[in-house]
């Protein structure tokens, strides 16, 4: 397992797979699945606040205070407290059910937002975790098809952004995000 996503890195691409945990990864913003209370969770959600510390939490409570509940799909960005990356971009990914509730679209608006939220404050290596693939149940190769296809458009149309990093957690993800990256 490669130490740092660098590392990963393949020529020609502005995408890059790594393996690991994504509180430990240094890019200049991370993105969390959140949910819609933005106040927390398990999950990469309690990884994230309990690495970043309180300030994370502190940031996402004013951004409830002034916007109320974060909408599925969207995103909001905050501080990335003790975490090593300088921002967290929080989404809200759907709760899987079945795939006959708008899952597809989405889980791609989430990538989307969370991309162009991104640009919009200067990010320009950002990393990933497969997003509602956990608790939410989204099945993982569905997930994986909607994450790259949605980052390939994204960044086919963006000249700022460097990289964006898929981190996965769990050897079944890395399998498929590697099957479906060597196909263009
Ligand atoms: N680094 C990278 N990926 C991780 C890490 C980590 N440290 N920890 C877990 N994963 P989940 P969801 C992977 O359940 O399905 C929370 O309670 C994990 O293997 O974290 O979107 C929120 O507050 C999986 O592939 O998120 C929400 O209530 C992926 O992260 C709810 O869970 C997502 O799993 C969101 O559910």
């Amino acid at each position: 397992m490669a130490h740092t996503w660098q590392e990963e890195i393949q020529s020609n691409s502005r995408l890059v797979l790594f393996r690991g945990d994504i509180t430990k990864v240094a890019v200049d913003a991370i993105v969390n699945a959140a949910n819609s209370s933005l106040l927390g969770g398990g999950g990469v959600d309690g990884a994230i606040h309990r690495a970043g510390g309180p300030a994370i939490l502190e940031a996402c409570q004013e951004i409830r205070a002034r916007q109320g509940f974060c909408p599925t799909g969207e995103a909001v960005i905050t501080t990335a407290g003790r975490l090593p990356a300088k921002y967290v971009i929080h989404t809200v990914g759907p709760v899987w059910q079945n795939g006959e509730m708008d899952e597809p679209e989405q889980l791609a608006n989430c990538y989307q937002n969370s991309l162009k939220l991104a640009v919009e404050n200067s990010a320009k290596t950002v990393a990933f975790p497969n997003i509602s693939t956990g608790v939410y149940g989204y099945p993982k190769d569905k997930a994986a098809q909607v994450a790259i296809k949605t980052v390939r458009k994204f960044l086919a149309e963006d000249s700022f952004l460097e990289y964006v990093v898929f981190v996965v957690f769990d050897q079944e993800n890395y399998d498929l995000y590697q099957r479906l990256l060597a196909t263009k």
